[in-house]
């Protein structure tokens, strides 16, 4: 599938350092430097509505890592799936009377068009559900070789019991796991299964649901299956970063790795699993099934700077749950007013500390709001002096101007 057009990020003179970053699976922080390309999987959308907050704000998170791996020098190969069939979608498309396909292909440029503005590198690797079914299928087999899958009626299931390293990622309490389950897509009450975790691998035709030939018959793609796959297939075993939300960390993300683990005897799915908070509005997380969204294409018609957008972003940390609401997209358009006339001055307080401080905010656990704070700090401190005379960085504007876009993606 095709991805969207890269925006130009400039090479900056120092290199930056190497990233540290929380890991849920030990609630360490843990180096990502290495030999080698830096890998990273991060879980794309389900596309059967515009692009939120919530989106947004883990997509962003993530391009700050892909950025801080190659300030750093490091090469990048990141991949990302759209996961363009499956229930909701189905259930959308039927619902507002549209072909699943074409409400897919919809939702998918506008993703394309909203990461487009908001700056954000794109994978090296952009795959669909819908294009891996193969691969889908070539994981099964292996699955089912290694004695892990069973089945249910017509439908292939995945048994947890085989990865003797299940739990580990989302270090979850069994009566932890068996709550959250059902409200992430499992069946843990579905008669026949050999224990109420294990996860749904195929699931063979029903009535009116598009399927695909297959060795156990017409179906289609599990999701957790999906995701394995296609990293597995892009980035092998081992990845860099594995990435999502933090409502990936039970059971997709532990899925994805039981089945990674499985296949590949021996190995490990992620070297780090990093999951960014949930973005909320009106008081609950920011989700399609509920409704309460804000949605930035909504925002880029109205003549929102994308730039205002990401910085209201930027001053929340990552790995924090935090709400929405339109007075920081208000401050955000301001503050970027001041920065804009700091940088219009040339000269200013001298840049390179700054900078420094920059990259160095970003690779401790991406750290947006100490680096945020850092430029703003060159601000008022570049703005107080009042005349040039006093500006001591004949070239500041440009040292500013470039780590902004390099390592924060805002472009001023
Ligand atoms: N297609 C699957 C992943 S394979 C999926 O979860 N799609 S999604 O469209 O629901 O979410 C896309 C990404 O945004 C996921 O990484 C998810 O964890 C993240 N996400 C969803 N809602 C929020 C939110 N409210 N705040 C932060 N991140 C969110
Ligand atoms: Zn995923």
């Amino acid at each position: 599938m095709r991805a969207w057009p890269a925006p130009e990020m400039p090479a900056l003179p120092v290199p930056g350092p190497d990233v540290a970053l929380h890991d849920t699976a030990t609630g360490r922080r843990v180096s990502t430097a290495g030999d080698g390309a830096a890998t990273l999987y991060v879980c794309g959308i389900t596309p059967y509505d515009a692009t939120h907050m919530g989106h947004a704000a883990t997509y962003v998170a993530f391009d700050l890592l892909n950025r801080a791996w190659r300030n750093a020098g490091r090469e990048v190969v990141y991949a990302q799936n759209v996961t363009d069939v499956d229930d909701p979608l189905l259930e959308r498309a039927t619902k507002v009377g549209v072909d699943w396909r074409e409400l897919a292909e919809r939702e998918t440029e506008l993703f394309r068009a909203d990461m487009t503005a908001l700056r954000v590198l794109p994978p090296e690797h952009y795959t669909g559900a819908v294009e891996s079914i193969p691969l889908v299928v070539d994981l099964i087999e292996r699955l089912q070789r290694a004695g892990a899958v069973y089945r249910v009626e017509d439908d292939l299931y995945f048994s947890v019991a085989s990865d003797s390293a299940f739990g580990t990622e989302s270090n979850l309490t069994r009566e932890q796991m068996l709550a959250i389950f059902p409200e992430r897509g499992g069946d843990p009450d579905r008669p026949g299964k050999k224990d109420p975790l294990d996860c749904l691998v195929w699931r063979a035709e029903r009535p009116g649901e598009p399927s695909w030939p297959s060795p156990w018959g017409p179906g289609r793609p599990g999701w957790h299956v999906e995701c394995a796959a296609i990293a597995l297939d892009h980035l092998g075993v081992g990845l860099t970063v594995q990435g999502g939300g933090s409502d990936l960390i039970f059971p997709h993300h532990e899925m994805c790795a039981g089945h990674v683990h499985v296949a590949e005897p021996g190995s490990t799915f992620a070297q780090v699993y990093s999951h960014t908070g949930m973005v909320a509005y009106d008081g609950e997380k920011m989700s399609k099934s509920k409704g309460n969204l804000v949605f930035v294409s909504a925002l880029r018609n109205s003549e929102i700077d994308p730039m205002a957008i990401r910085l209201v972003l930027l001053r929340h940390h990552y790995r924090s749950d935090w709400e929405w609401t339109d007075d920081q997209l208000f401050d955000a358009v301001d503050t970027l007013s001041t920065w804009r006339k700091a940088l219009a001055l040339r000269s200013g307080a001298p840049a390179d500390p700054v900078a420094e401080e920059v990259l160095a905010a970003i690779a401790d656990d991406l750290d947006a709001p100490r680096a945020v704070a850092a430029i703003q700090a060159w601000v008022d401190e570049t703005l107080g002096h009042g005349h040039l005379a006093d500006h001591s960085d004949q070239d500041a504007a440009a040292t500013i101007s470039a780590v902004l876009d390099a390592a924060l993606g805002l472009k001023l």
